[in-house]
């Protein structure tokens, strides 16, 4: 199997709740490595360009002011599968939805404050890892 990056944000409710490092042990238990890292407050423009795709859905509004809200981790996670299986580890993007033991099922309120954000295929995760992170950023171990 191919080792992949993805791109995760541990997003501003789980921030808040103070779970990050347990987030970060499950991504470390399912043999996912953290290569780059940081903590910033996204600006609306910011969040607004991340979350292009979705600029004519109509949660789009609460989407930008819930991303927006405080602040967020963002992270490169690098090994074997990573974007498929980030998004396992995450579970379905509403909470109510996702399996027992996900991410989002232990931590997330509602479909809204959702806890984590992980790349969905191999092009996005190459545009979203570098609409965070410079080349030179990232420590892979591969
Ligand atoms: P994410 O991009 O944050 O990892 O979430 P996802 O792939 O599981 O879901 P996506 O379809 O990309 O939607 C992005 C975020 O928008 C909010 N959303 N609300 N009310 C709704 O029907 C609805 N659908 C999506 C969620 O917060 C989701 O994480
Ligand atoms: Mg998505």
């Amino acid at each position: 199997m191919a080792v992949e990056r993805t791109l995760s944000i541990v997003k501003p409710d789980a921030v808040g709740k103070n779970v990050i490092g347990e987030i970060y042990s499950r991504f470390e238990s399912a043999g996912l490595q953290v290569v780059a890292a940081k903590m910033l407050r996204l600006s609306e423009e910011l969040a607004g360009g991340f979350y292009a795709e979705h600029r004519e859905r109509p949660f789009f509004p609460a989407l930008i002011g819930f991303m927006t809200s405080g602040p967020v981790m963002v992270q490169v996670l690098e090994g074997e599968n990573a974007i498929a299986k980030n998004r396992e580890l995450m579970g379905a993007t509403n909470p109510k939805d996702a399996e027992p033991g996900t991410i989002r099922a232990d931590f997330a309120e509602s479909i809204d404050a959702n806890a984590v954000h992980g790349s969905d295929s191999a092009a996005s995760a190459e545009r979203e890892i570098a609409y965070f992170f410079a080349a030179s950023d990232v420590c892979g171990r591969s």
